[in-house]
This record gives C-alpha cells, sequence and structure tokens, in this order.
C-alpha cells in the first residue's frame, strides 16, 4: 500500500540493536545516541523495514574486538567508573575528557555497535547481502589503544578486517565531515586497503588537525602501503553540486584503478548544511547522491553512520540513503509521515528542506573551481602508482 516492495533478487540487511541508542555521554554533549531512535523511527514509518533483511545484532566477543584493539585496553574500557561530578583525575587512553567521557555501560555500547559492523560485514562475505547497512556504527577515529573524537573501538577496522578474510581488497570511503584518520591509520601500510576521506580540513584547529593533501600513504615507496591513503581537505561552505562532483570523480578513478571487491561507505551526517559541529553546505540529497553512486557500482557495499549533531538532519539523511539502498527513493512521499514517532522534532515537513529553511542565511562557499580541480589532478598523480 505504501509502495514499498522488496527488490527482486537483491538483498538489503539492515543491522540494529536497540540496546545502543540507550546510551548516554553526557548532558548537552553533541553525540547523542537517541538520533539511532530518530532515524529507525522514521525509517519504519515508511515502511522500509519491509524490503530488509532486519537483524537484531549481539555484542562483539572480546576476541572479536582484539582483532585491532589491544587487551589492555579493552580491559580498561570494560572496568572504567564513571567519574564523579568534579573528579577530574586524568584517565589513560584519552578517556574521561569531555571528548570521550566514561559514561554508564560504555562498554556494552562499543561491543554493541562493534557487534553490528561485524555482523553486516559478514552477510556481505557470504553473498547474504548485497547492501549491509549499521547506522550506529562508523566510529572512524577510534586508535587500537586510544579513545579519540567520541569514537572509543573503530567497527569499521572491525568490519573491514572481515572481509579481508574472504576478499583481497576494500576501498574506504568516507564522506564524515571529520578525517577517517583511525581506519586511514589502521590500513596505512596495506595496499589492500585504500581509503578516501573527504573532510573539513583548515591546517590547524579543526578536530582532527590531519588529512591533507600531501598525506597519501608511507612515504616510503617500497611500503607496500605507499599512495593508498587518499584525503580530500575542504573549506567551508561546499555545496552539492560541488561535493557530488567530487565525489563521483573520486571514487570512480579509485575503483577504476584499484578495483575494489568490496566499498565501505561512512555516512557520517555531520557534513550535511545546519549540523551543530560542522561547517558545509551538502543537503540530503547531494548526501544521498554520494550513496546512490556506489549503489551503481554494483560491488558488495556496506553502510555504516558516523557524526551528526544535528538529529532531524541525521535522521533525514540516514532514512533517505536506505531508501536508496533498497531503491524506493523515486517512489516515497518526501513529506514525512504523520505517524512517524517524534514527527513535531522534524521542523520542516519533508525530508528535503531547503538550504534557507535550514540554515536561514547561507553560509559562504570558500571553495574556488579551482580548488577543487587541484585536487581532482592531485588525487588522479597519485592514482598512477596503484596498480591492482
Ligand atoms: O576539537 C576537539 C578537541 C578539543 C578538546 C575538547 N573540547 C571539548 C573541544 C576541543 C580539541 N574535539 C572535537 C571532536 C570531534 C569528534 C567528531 C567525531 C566524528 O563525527 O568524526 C565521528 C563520530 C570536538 N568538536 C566539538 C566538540 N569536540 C565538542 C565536544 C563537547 C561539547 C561541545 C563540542 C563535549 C561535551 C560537551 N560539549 C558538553
Ligand atoms: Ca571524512
Ligand atoms: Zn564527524
Amino acid at each position: 500500500a505504501n509502495g514499498i516492495v522488496r527488490p527482486k533478487g537483491y538483498n538489503v540487511s539492515w543491522h540494529v540493536n536497540p540496546e545502543i541508542e540507550k546510551h548516554h555521554f553526557g548532558n548537552s554533549h553533541p553525540m547523542k545516541p537517541w538520533r539511532l531512535t530518530l532515524s529507525k523511527g522514521l525509517i519504519m514509518s515508511y515502511g522500509m523495514h519491509a524490503a530488509m533483511d532486519t537483524f537484531v545484532t549481539r555484542q562483539a566477543t572480546e576476541e572479536e574486538m582484539r582483532d585491532f584493539h589491544t587487551e589492555d585496553y579493552l580491559e580498561y574500557l570494560k572496568t572504567a567508573k564513571v567519574a564523579m561530578p568534579d573528579d577530574d583525575t586524568p584517565m589513560p587512553y584519552n578517556l574521561g575528557g569531555s571528548d570521550c567521557p566514561v559514561f554508564e555501560g560504555l562498554f556494552n555500547y562499543c561491543s554493541m555497535y562493534s557487534g553490528a559492523s561485524i555482523d553486516a560485514a559478514r552477510k556481505l562475505c557470504n553473498n547474504e547481502s548485497d547492501i549491509a547497512i549499521n547506522w550506529s556504527g562508523g566510529l572512524h577515529h577510534a586508535k587500537k589503544a586510544e579513545a579519540s573524537g567520541f569514537c572509543y573501538a573503530n567497527d569499521i577496522v572491525l568490519a573491514i578486517l572481515q572481509i579481508l578474510r574472504k576478499y583481497p581488497r576494500v576501498l574506504y570511503v568516507d564522506i564524515d565531515v571529520h578525517h577517517g584518520d583511525g581506519v586511514e591509520e589502521a590500513f596505512w601500510s596495506t595496499d589492500r586497503v585504500m581509503t578516501l576521506s573527504i573532510h573539513k580540513y583548515d591546517g590547524l584547529s579543526f578536530f582532527p588537525g590531519t588529512g591533507d593533501l600531501e598525506r597519501t600513504g608511507p612515504p616510503d615507496e617500497n611500503n607496500p602501503g605507499a599512495h593508498h591513503a587518499l584525503n580530500v581537505p575542504l573549506s567551508d561552505g561546499i555545496n552539492d553540486e560541488q561535493y557530488i562532483w567530487l565525489f563521483k570523480t573520486l571514487v570512480g578513478k579509485c575503483v577504476e584503478r584499484f578495483r575494489p571487491n568490496a566499498i565501505v561507505l561512512q555516512c557520517g551526517a555531520d557534513s550535511l548544511a545546519g549540523d551543530r559541529l560542522g561547517r558545509f553546505n551538502v543537503q540530503v540529497q547531494g548526501h544521498g547522491a554520494c550513496v546512490a553512486y556506489c549503489k551503481s557500482l554494483k560491488i558488495p557495499l556496506m553502510l555504516v553512520g558516523g557524526g551528526g549533531y544535528t538529529p532531524r538532519n541525521v535522521a533525514r539523511a540516514w532514512a533517505h540513503e536506505t531508501s536508496i539502498a533498497i531503491g524506493c527513493d523515486q517512489t516515497i512521499d518526501p513529506i514525512i509521515p504523520m505517524h512517524t514517532p517524534y514527527r513535531s522534532h522534524f521542523r520542516h515537513e519533508t525530508l528535503f528542506p531547503t538550504l534557507e529553511q535550514i540554515l536561514g542565511d547561507p553560509r559562504p562557499n570558500r571553495n574556488t573551481p579551482k580548488k577543487l580541480d587541484d585536487i581532482v589532478q592531485h588525487v588522479t598523480e597519485q592514482l598512477r602508482f596503484v596498480n591492482a
């Protein structure tokens, strides 16, 4: 009745766990796992779950998490105590500061979103899914033995390691407004994973402060990882037209040279206009066009979440991208269904508010055509060194 049909001969799996959403980073912390509740409510009010295989995921085991993280770090994550209000004793592993607080149920939170990404990766490897989705994952800053930027366990690295058991090569693409430094670092010295992150970069303060154009892998040409890390540093205010052009051009070239067997796309929604932490003018349509392009390549695809600090826009983007995965994006009504939970949170009652509705005054675009051309030229030169 709602026009949502299961695509024939095409499987999309959706990996969820309602327990994840219940965690709190603390009052007024920008990372709100509750945005997952809002996203799920919107996806289900459209009836999209009828067109996917839905899996309620399990916690990753410690053994699975040790594929990337050290035993000591995991042990500390598990036993760390929530600090008393005015206790500011420093904690190890970059834990306990304002970005990465220790909160109630922290280890469960980490093992649940990691379990969802590992399960999604396994579905791709078994050929049981063509697209596997985990909106609770995408926590790209976490290091082997360190928390960073709201990320404690790196579910993306754990998922890629699973995929590498079956497939020779994985392309990782990251459209979060921040540099995907943790994933880049984990695969810095291998030619089996190519990483491409598009992000805001100002050479100084914007987190995490890395990801300049020259950072393309280890400088030693004998290191297999050389030329397999690609970075696209942008300035404030990039628009849909520029972003889509860059994304298709660069991902197209990466796929042509590197011939990946699977693509993992981190869909951080903080690259959207109006994000509390972001600086871009990308709209839900432009963000979604990146997902649609990856789908059109007909390579096994995993979609994970990531940042996104204006919950209503996160929910719009991830619901729209779910509709693209199952192929009903052209047929659903852009007006948000009446019965969507928390519908009043969607101030503009459409999936696709205009820039004026989102921002009021548009944010100036500091990305010149020449800057974008220089980026494409630089990446093209890097890719000449890549042979697959
Ligand atoms: O810029 C930073 C680090 C500081 C130290 C900590 N203060 C609070 C901020 C400056 C240098 N951290 C970034 C981390 C961004 C992480 C992005 C994660 C992802 O989207 O890429 C993937 C999930 C940062 N930017 C803004 C904040 N932290 C921030 C943290 C808060 C806050 C307001 C802003 C923490 C608590 C509270 N407010 C109450
Ligand atoms: Ca990025
Ligand atoms: Zn981010």
